[in-house]
């Protein structure tokens, strides 16, 4: 319970509208894409930048937690609440307050859902490639907090690749402009790239310019299918090794594909035991000859089938399968433990070799599917609670394989919650105690988003 001075103060800053205290209101930004949950003390829906400076203020001197979030739809509980802290939902600032298609750049509110912006730029013949698969209701805030990755990422690289320049809240309650408008800038430290990845712990992003690219002219989307998961994974490394860079290059392990099925209740893939999804992009004639390229790999490689997406509707219902895959395991089990590693883009069989022994070894249904192009697997463990301990164990051997291959325990989700106990395993004390040092300096009263990334601050 917050003392109700701080909620009148709050009230006072948002204006009692903005400010949700009820248990019906504090439910629904309990939890996030994990499922956990924890009730926050009220939830406080600023429009300015200014507010936000005063709630952090505020926040100092009573040392009150404060939780920024998004759509909530982080998949490591970064945006989960403190216990009886303040949600500081950025929902209302949801404008995209420019595109400037003479210097390719988008000046936008953190609330802007990123496929709202995507669909504005492509309008004006502009793009903006993070793709991740829940864009039509992540927001590009909680994507600049996290560092979101997504579909596109192999050719076109993720979140962090196109802020050029932020402003931020500090936790003390500055309000900093890091970076600008122009594509290139030395000026001091990089506080954009601190900021961006941080989730949610340094710093609240209110305002984000991004570069934009000019809309690629065209695209070739191909579905193939293999017998066997190594197959598919040999042959996602071989098209990487030749020199291709598709945009996205996804891959699909059975459990996946039948679960997505059922859901869609589509037949895509008529039996097979696993499926990449190849998509190339830029002029015509280029694009043709990679998709070609690509297909005569994946051949060699033991494709059993090769098609390519002959409308637009083949092809958004291969996208719209591929991205439905995260919602649909959970007809397999009430629960699921949800990995994103990413290992060197030559060692994808090696890891899902790795991953099918754990399964074995502790008797768990793992599902693997995600951003073979990048290495990045998605690798979720489906359980009943009863299996909890075991996931947890087999997690842990997950993780422990991955650093050994040279990979890293999250491509894109963070570290948030779910994470934080592994950190060091990749990280090691020194970088961990670096990283704490900045945090300290930045937010002596350990005030923002506490609890996340690192373990002993934990806090709900
Ligand atoms: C995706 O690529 C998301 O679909 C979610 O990153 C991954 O649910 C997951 O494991
Ligand atoms: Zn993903």
């Amino acid at each position: 319970m917050l003392k109700p001075s701080v909620l009148r103060e709050l009230k006072s800053i948002v204006g009692p509208a903005n400010c949700l205290a009820s248990p019906e209101e504090l439910l629904v930004y309990s939890y996030d894409a994990t499922r956990q949950e924890s009730l926050p003390g009220a939830v406080a829906r600023p429009r300015t930048a200014r507010e936000i400076s005063e709630i952090l203020r505020l926040a100092n001197r009573e040392r009150l937690p404060i939780v920024p979030r998004g759509a909530g739809t982080g998949m490591s509980g970064g945006s989960i609440p403190a216990r009886d802290g303040i949600v500081l939902s950025l929902e209302r600032m949801n404008d995209i307050l420019e595109v400037d298609d003479e210097n390719f750049i988008a000046v936008v509110e953190p609330g802007v859902i990123t496929g709202d912006l995507q669909r504005e730029v492509e309008s004006r013949g502009l793009f903006y490639p993070p793709d991740p698969a829940s864009r039509a209701f992540c927001t590009i805030g909680g994507n600049v907090a996290e560092c979101a990755g997504g579909l596109r990422a192999v050719k076109y690289g993720v979140t962090k690749d196109y802020v050029l320049g932020l402003e931020v809240v500090l936790p003390t309650g500055e309000i900093v402009n890091t970076g600008g408008r122009t594509v290139k800038s030395v000026a001091g430290y990089d506080l954009t790239k601190l900021i961006v990845g941080s989730e949610g712990t340094l710093g609240v992003v209110t305002k984000i310019i991004v570069k934009l690219l000019p809309l690629p002219e065209s695209v070739r989307t191909l579905a193939a299918y293999f017998n066997d998961v190594k197959s598919a994974a040999i042959a996602s490394s071989d098209i990487m090794a030749a020199g291709i860079i598709p945009r996205a290059l996804e891959f699909i392990d059975q459990a996946a594909l039948r679960a997505v099925e059922g859901y869609l209740k589509e037949d895509l893939s008529r039996g097979a035991g696993a499926m990449l999804i190849v998509e190339t992009d830029g002029p015509p004639d280029a694009a043709t000859r990679e998709a070609d390229r690509s297909a005569g790999i994946m051949t060699r490689a033991g494709a059993v089938r090769v098609v390519r997406a002959g409308s637009d509707a083949e092809r958004e219902l291969l996208w719209k399968a591929r991205q439905s895959i995260s919602p649909a395991l959970y007809a397999l089990k009430p629960k699921k433990v949800n990995e994103d590693i990413v290992v060197p883009r030559s060692r994808i069989a090696d890891i899902l070799r790795e991953i099918g022994d754990v399964a074995q070894r502790h008797g768990l249904l793992i599902v693997n599917f995600g951003h073979a192009g990048d290495g990045n697997i998605h690798t979720n463990i489906m359980i009943d609670d009863a299996d909890l301990p075991r996931a947890d164990a087999a997690v842990r051997e997950i993780f422990t394989a991955t650093l050994r291959l040279g990979g890293s325990i999250t491509g894109e989700h963070g570290v948030g919650l779910t994470k934080a106990a592994y950190l060091p395993l990749e990280t090691g004390p020194d970088a961990i105690a670096a990283m704490k040092r900045i945090k300290q300096a930045l937010d002596p009263n350990n005030i923002l988003n506490p609890g996340k990334i690192f373990l002993e601050q934990q806090c709900i």
